[in-house]
């Protein structure tokens, strides 16, 4: 009899395909939790997790396949505690991400957005535009040096970007110095890109002093998770001219986000769509396939997460 899975977040379709070859699906309802059948595996988003209530109602939950890398969505001191194993997609949506975080950079600074509306509103030689600001040589501080903020060190630097970083430790990366003040970091930087994992440990990181400290002229770019950026105090400062311009992945309350800021000029939206590429979706989704194979299979996890 095959093993009854519960997909909390939808998969592309031949994914999907897969899991339903392998396992008996149970596609996850909102408010309604599937107890009547012995659910002993469960694959979803990293953004979505598993509400703790979902894990409470499934004592038969031996493991969690992520499609993604952050795990702040899940409760990993409680599948420790369980002996529920939890996997993540590590390494291949690292390319994908840190290609956002230049992309919304690049967006920002270069005004793509407002340069594509006056082509499309018929207004090229009848109406200016405000000139854009440099890319290139400019100053940019990471926050988070995982994978992804090394992945985006190496993109800037090909820009001549001078790179500095803030991050739990000092790596003792090569040109790359590491500033052990997050507000110092900012106060230097011309660009603060958040590529730090989220969870209570980063949560509101990135406060008023630090947007304040980026300042009229900085852009705060999050391709992370918007826990690690107070909102409220990121609306407050660019509607104030506190801070210069911001480009965001990643939203507090997803999918909601802030009605001020679909009105603001200087701030560009996408909609957590980092590792949305048709490639590395399909790289992921076999992640998370041969994760669980792995595990129903009795042989060791392909990219489990250390509890
Ligand atoms: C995905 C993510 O959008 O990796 C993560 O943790 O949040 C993103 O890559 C998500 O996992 C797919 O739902």
């Amino acid at each position: 009899m095959k093993p009854h899975l519960l997909l909390i977040e939808p998969m592309m379709p031949e994914i999907e395909a897969a899991l339903d070859a392998a396992y008996t699906v149970h596609r996850w309802q909102k408010d309604t939790l599937p107890s009547d059948v012995p659910i002993r595996a469960i694959a979803t988003g990293g953004g979505t997790g598993v509400p703790r209530a979902i894990m409470d109602a499934l004592p038969a939950l031996e493991v969690i396949a992520i499609n993604g890398i952050g795990t702040d969505a899940v409760d990993l001191v409680e599948a420790a505690r369980r002996g529920i194993a939890v996997t993540v997609t590590r390494d291949v949506l690292t390319d994908d991400v840190a290609d956002l975080a230049m992309a919304l950079m690049l967006a920002s600074l270069r005004d793509l957005l407002p340069g594509d509306r006056l082509v499309r509103d018929g207004l090229w030689g009848k109406q200016g535009l405000p000139l854009a600001r440099k890319v290139s040589g400019s100053r940019l501080g990471i926050v988070g040096m995982g994978q992804v903020g090394q992945a985006i060190a190496r993109r800037a630097q090909a820009f001549s970007m001078q790179v500095s970083y803030f991050s739990r430790r000092n790596l003792d990366l090569p040109f790359t110095p590491f500033v052990n003040n997050l507000v110092a970091l900012a106060a230097q930087s011309d660009v603060l890109v958040v590529a730090a994992s989220g969870g209570p440990q980063s949560r509101n990181l990135v406060n008023r002093e630090v947007i304040e400290a980026l300042g009229p002229n900085g852009l705060l770019v999050n391709v992370a998770r918007g826990t690690v950026v107070d909102e409220q105090a990121l609306v407050a400062a660019l509607q104030e001219g506190r801070l210069g311009r911001a480009a965001l992945d990643v939203f507090v309350d997803e999918p909601n986000v802030p009605d001020a800021l679909k009105t603001m000029g200087n701030v560009v939206l996408q909609p957590h769509r980092a590792s949305a590429t048709l490639e590395t979706r399909q790289a992921m989704g076999r992640l998370v396939v041969d994760n669980l194979a792995a595990h129903f299979a009795g042989r060791p996890l392909l990219t489990p997460v250390a509890l």
